[in-house]
């Protein structure tokens, strides 16, 4: 079993700060349950290109309000709290966010937990992860 308390990640190595967002890894790969849960902050008026080609993502707002838009038809579905959504066609998107965002982030396979967006908005492969 683990517990963990966010006050552990903050200011820790699994607290990854960057201009668009901030990421507490609460679960990574080195717990080897399967998948990775952070909870992270998206800062107002940002625009972010993501794109997980490597992983999926759940991500559960639980603060604020944005869209994304995905990028291969221009479709744009509103987020906020309490909204659910799943990239579990690796969908290119954009987040926008409206307000100061938080959400709950489950990734398969797991991040590591120290991992930040490249220029497509990817995150690597898990290493040993098969094409
Ligand atoms: C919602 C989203 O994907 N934000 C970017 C950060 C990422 N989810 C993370 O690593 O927590």
């Amino acid at each position: 079993m683990i517990v963990r308390k966010l006050e552990e990640i903050i200011g820790a190595v699994n607290d990854v700060d960057t201009p668009n967002w901030y990421s507490r890894r609460l679960l990574t790969a080195s717990d080897s349950v399967g998948f990775s849960l952070n909870d992270t902050h998206i800062r107002a008026g940002t625009e972010t290109l993501i794109w997980y080609q490597n992983h999926i993502e759940a991500v559960y707002c639980i603060e604020g309000h944005g869209e994304i838009e995905l990028t291969e038809d221009g479709r744009v579905y509103p987020i906020c709290s309490g909204t659910l959504y799943t990239l579990n066609g690796h969908e290119r998107h954009l987040l926008r966010a409206k307000s100061d965002m938080r959400m709950i982030c489950v990734f398969n396979p797991p991040l590591t937990g120290t991992e930040v967006h490249d220029a497509n908005g990817v995150y690597p492969a898990a290493a040993g992860a098969q094409d």
